[in-house]
């Protein structure tokens, strides 16, 4: 029965793991596949982790099912970060939040609620965006549609994004990153962010914001401006959220997804409809990555600590984009890549080709993914010059 069932190619991003493990160039440098790293190029567990989980080897009691919507404690903590403390949204009980298996989980969890409630409707999303958004929506059945986001120049062209979302039916979804855009690294602004929250309303879209990101921008609550404009503007909207990035939990598969209701009653209404989602989809959500999270963030001193932490870490990110436009210098390329210190998260898109890309891996075994992405975090104060050099070499 297996016979006519054909090989694919595996996750381009995730393939770069392998093909640079397999590498043996001492200046191997790789900058391919989204996690963060350190100076050393290692991940590792945060400090404050590595706590909560002491807290919870001591006083975890039962392995037992937490619920379809997770560990409230949980659930409650991330929502509060997420649109703030004082929400006016949140007070007036209009936000449902569950526990997923990571922010993908979250994704296709919203997908299987969106395509069982409102069917026939598009979601829009940015060219370029993530792989795994459009496959999750193609999978859930939801057709899938584009707006436009770069230009030929590789910058933010927002002109043409908020031209295309004008012509967007009226009831369908637009999916926009909260913060560091993931591939370009390209955000919108305050203002921009105000532009696009009057489209959504006077076309009735249903905006699906994807936070991947939060804390690894220019703060917790700067990267929320976008998501918080919104809930506290819109009846209804969804957001999903990680904290893979941000508690370095990658691994551990700890998500949400957020419904927002025009009123507690419907909130009410929905919550039941994402519970069978769930359960259709893998009953209940694993609990340790989200205990640790709900540890964390329910002690002070952890929280402080893990807050410090998470500064580190971006403030490494951004210290590295403006060192490596420095860089640039003397090849006299200091301008061409300026737009890298003013991009923000994780990702650059570096304008450079599919082919320039290519050259970069086979001739300098430096590893990015072949839009042109590259992880700055994979970058290190020992590294720089040698990436700058050979990005020289291959522009030229
Ligand atoms: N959304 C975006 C844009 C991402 O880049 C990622 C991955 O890192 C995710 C969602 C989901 O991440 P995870 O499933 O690891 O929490
Ligand atoms: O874009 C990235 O690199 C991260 C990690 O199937 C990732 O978001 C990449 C591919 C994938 C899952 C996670």
């Amino acid at each position: 029965m297996f016979e006519r069932i054909e090989r694919v190619p595996g996750d381009a991003i995730l393939g770069l793991i392998e093909a640079y493990q397999q590498d043996s160039n001492p200046q191997k440098v790789d900058l391919g596949v989204g996690v963060y790293r350190d100076d050393q190029g290692r991940t590792p567990v945060l400090a404050t982790v590595k706590k909560a989980e002491e807290q919870l080897c001591q006083n975890e009691a039962t392995k037992s099912y937490i619920g379809s919507h997770g560990d409230s404690r949980y659930t409650e903590a991330v929502t509060r970060m997420v649109v703030g403390e004082d929400s006016a949204t949140l007070k007036a009980g209009r936000i449902s939040t569950t526990q997923t298996p990571g922010g993908t989980g979250a994704l296709r969890l919203a997908a299987d609620f969106l395509k069982a409630h409102l069917p026939n409707r598009a979601i829009w999303l940015s060219d370029p965006t993530w792989p795994n958004h459009p496959a999750i929506f193609d999978a859930a059945g939801i057709e899938v549609k584009r707006y436009p986001y770069v230009n030929a120049d590789n910058r933010l062209d927002f002109e043409a994004m908020l031209a295309a979302l004008k012509e967007v039916p009226e009831g369908d979804i637009v999916l926009l990153h909260a913060c560091c855009h993931n591939p370009t690294g390209f955000d919108l602004s305050e203002d921009q962010w105000h532009e696009i929250l009057e489209v959504v309303k006077s076309r009735g879209l249903l905006p699906l914001i994807d936070f991947a990101y939060q804390g690894f921008g220019d703060g917790l609550d700067q990267d929320a401006f976008g998501v918080r404009l919104f809930v506290e503007a819109l009846d209804e909207m969804l957001i999903t959220t990680s904290c893979s990035k941000n508690f370095g939990l990658y691994r551990e598969r700890t998500g949400s997804l957020m419904v927002l209701a025009a009123d507690s009653e419907q909130m009410q209404n929905v919550r039941t409809q994402v519970a069978i989602a769930a359960r259709e989809n893998y009953s209940t959500p694993p609990s340790h990555g989200a205990a640790v999270v709900a540890e964390i963030l329910s002690s002070q001193t952890l929280t402080e600590q893990w807050k410090q932490e998470l500064a580190d870490m971006r403030g490494r990110i951004n210290g590295l984009r403006s060192d490596f436009v420095a860089a640039f210098r003397p090849h006299g390329l200091e301008e061409r890549f300026a737009f890298i210190a003013e991009q923000r998260g994780m990702f650059s898109y570096t304008g450079l080709s599919q082919e320039q890309v290519k050259r970069l891996r086979d001739e300098f075994s430096i590893y990015m993914v072949g839009s042109g992405r590259a992880n700055i975090a994979g970058l290190s104060e020992e590294s720089l010059d040698y990436v700058a050099r050979a990005i020289a070499t291959v522009v030229k």
